[in-house]
């Protein structure tokens, strides 16, 4: 087959910032100071979520998609496993396929539509983006091994800021289209805004035919979305104080974990999860690595995770909005996720 220059872009900034210091703080990962302390001395304070997925966060957010509470990852992973076949089907519509796949954490539920496309086309190409290398590394090694006929293609970047240079995934053969795939609910940790901006940005990079795949969690009682983020053996809550713990080894803080409680609530006006960090006591923390010290009140919160929870029909709004046509819907009979497809025209 011949392989066409393909138009097929993405602008992002370089995931490999580089910018660490000679210095003292040699360890310290610039962006990460930034944005610590650019967190910690607003108010409210906050942390932003991607901060939770170091080696330990990572782990617990594996372990977190386990908990009976948790019904998300088995919820979306019941979904693909009915309609993996159909998905493909529809998001092919008579070409081959070709899929990236934004973070490289769900690989596990990409399976299923890797193993339809190679049902269907017998090989296909298979492209995880991440910021993060060694999670692209972890989660991708096998994929070839466990499923013949996946060829990966890895590629480290940034697909949350748009503002740098121009990025390219690999070229694409004439009659193929590519699939973007964006599931998990991660699209819930971004502001309605920034989820739009988001899209937009994947859709310039994308041409006729190709199409967006993503996963959100929908709306439904409070006390099930509590539960799934205040579970009864407390995995989130380490997932959210290993925040703390990870300030305290990456930035030489001295925050006393346990001295901060899990808070998860309901934003009903936003349509958000939100998770808190509380102050127990009136307290200061030093961060050592950035040279600053902050003041707790007792109460006072770090605002350090939403997750957006989406009505029935909003994020074939969003697709809309961002230049895609909503193409087809899967749910679970519960009605509580939604896998939308949505294609350019
Ligand atoms: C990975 C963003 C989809 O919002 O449900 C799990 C992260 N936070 N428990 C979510 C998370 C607390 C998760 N996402």
């Amino acid at each position: 087959m011949s392989v066409a220059a393909s138009p097929a872009s993405f602008s992002v900034v370089p995931a490999q910032r580089g910018l660490r210091t000679g210095r003292v703080e040699d360890s310290v990962d610039e962006h990460v100071a930034t944005t610590v302390r650019e967190g910690l001395t607003s108010r409210p304070k906050r942390l932003p979520a991607w901060l939770f997925y170091d080696a330990d966060g990572s782990r617990l957010f594996d372990a977190i998609t386990e908990l009976p509470e948790y019904y998300l990852t088995r919820t979306e992973r019941a979904i693909f496993a009915e309609h993996a076949d159909g998905i493909v089907a529809e998001a092919a519509g008579g070409a081959r396929l070709r899929f990236a796949e934004l973070g490289a954490g769900s690989a596990e539920k990409t399976r299923l539509l890797l193993r339809a496309a190679v049902d269907r086309q017998h090989s296909v190409v298979y492209e995880p983006v991440d910021v993060s290398a060694s999670a692209l590394d972890g989660a991708c090694e096998r994929i070839e091994l466990e499923i013949p006929g996946v060829t990966v293609r890895p590629r480290v970047m940034d697909y949350t800021h748009g503002d740098g240079e121009r990025f390219h995934l690999g070229p694409m053969g004439v009659d193929e289209r590519r699939l973007v795939i964006f599931i998990g609910s991660s699209i819930g940790n971004f502001e309605p805004r920034e989820a739009l901006r988001l899209l937009r940005r994947v859709r310039a990079g994308l041409k006729s035919g190709d199409g967006f795949l993503l996963g959100v969690d929908l709306v439904k009682s409070e006390n099930t979305l509590l539960d799934a983020y205040d579970d009864a053996a407390g995995v989130t809550a380490a997932f959210n104080r290993n925040l703390l713990a990870r300030l305290n080894r990456e930035l030489d803080a001295n925050f006393d974990p346990e001295a901060f409680a899990h808070c998860a609530l309901w934003n009903p006006a936003k349509s958000r999860i939100e998770m808190h960090l509380v102050s127990r006591v009136a307290q200061q923390v030093s961060l050592g690595g950035l040279d600053l010290a902050i003041d707790f009140a007792c109460g006072e919160t770090i605002h350090t995770e939403n997750s957006y929870k989406y009505r029935p029909g909003q994020a074939n709004e969003l697709l809309e909005e961002a230049g895609f046509a909503p193409a087809a819907n899967w749910t679970d009979e519960r009605g509580w996720f939604a896998v939308c497809l949505g294609q350019v025209e």
